[in-house]
């Protein structure tokens, strides 16, 4: 059965018509989140590649009609999955991405459980970036770095907010309620809840917060970073910003402006 306006496909770039998993993306954290699960399945074989497609935010493309037959919502990450011998399938959202994926790819359990009680608490952790890191820390961000206004209330409200979630981090991994210390996030493996939440954590100077008061988090992160499937993914569809950063210090300004000038654009159309 179709799920989406196919035709609508062919107005958008060719790459779309591509055998097996196009992935629309841009370097953010929720870009990223499929890129890690993607570049860790390539990694054990579990697919042999796949392509992408960079989204430009300041043209708008995220809301053309090619892409928004993808994503209904008009937002990164989106997935098509021109699968051999079936109908081709979308999928949206960035949480829905990597299970899917996992689903339909994983079927080792390499990176998600075979177990249903570590199957679910993984599916909780997602559930809790998802719904709460996700956009608290996208808020702060807006706050801190894009808002015309500087609104001291706003800033102090969604960085506190995000600094507790991370809080909840940090108690899990030292193991402060449980007595459990922990490597990663569920089951004593690296895993989709990993993958879910590690953007966002990487990204935390971006929203004004300091990862070093969350010193088993930092660790849990750079376990994370030392990976050579993340060191490919934080190159999808380029490399990615804070690396970019440390070589060009002008950069967090040119990005600062240019992110806020096509969200001021896009709040605009909305009105
Ligand atoms: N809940 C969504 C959030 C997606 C989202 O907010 N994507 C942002 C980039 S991180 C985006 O596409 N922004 C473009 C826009 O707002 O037009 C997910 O997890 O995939």
């Amino acid at each position: 059965m179709t799920t989406f306006n196919r035709a609508a496909l062919d107005k958008g770039p060719k790459e779309l018509q591509n055998k097996g998993l196009v992935l629309l993306t841009a370097q953010t954290p929720n870009g990223n989140k499929p890129a890690y699960l993607l570049e860790e399945l390539k990694a054990v074989g579990a697919i042999s590649g796949y392509s992408f497609i960079p989204t430009s935010f300041k043209d708008n493309e995220q809301k053309s009609e090619w892409f928004e037959a993808v994503n209904p919502n008009g937002r990164i990450p989106a997935l098509l999955d021109n699968r051999e011998g079936k109908e081709p399938l979308r999928v949206f959202e960035s949480a829905a991405i990597l299970m899917y994926l996992a689903k339909a790819y994983d079927t080792d359990f390499r990176f998600h459980f075979k177990d249903d009680d570590l199957e679910t608490e993984m599916i909780s952790w997602i559930f809790f970036i998802q719904g709460g890191v996700g956009p608290m820390q996208g808020q702060a961000n807006h706050f801190f770095r894009y808002a015309p206004e500087k609104i001291p209330y706003g800033i102090e409200r969604y960085q506190n907010e995000t600094k507790r979630l991370y809080g909840v981090y940090e108690d899990h991994l030292t193991g402060k309620k449980d007595g459990e210390k922990k490597e990663w996030l569920v089951g004593g493996k690296y895993s989709l809840a990993d993958m879910a939440t590690e953007p966002w954590i990487r990204s935390a100077n971006w929203a004004g917060l300091d990862i070093n008061e969350f010193p088993a988090l930092k660790d849990w992160m750079q376990r994370i970073e030392d990976r050579p499937a993340t060191i490919a993914a934080l190159k999808i569809p380029e490399q990615d910003m804070r690396t970019r950063m440390k070589q060009d210090p002008d950069l967090e300004k040119k990005v600062m402006a240019e992110s806020s000038a096509w969200i001021m654009k896009g709040n605009q159309q909305k009105k």
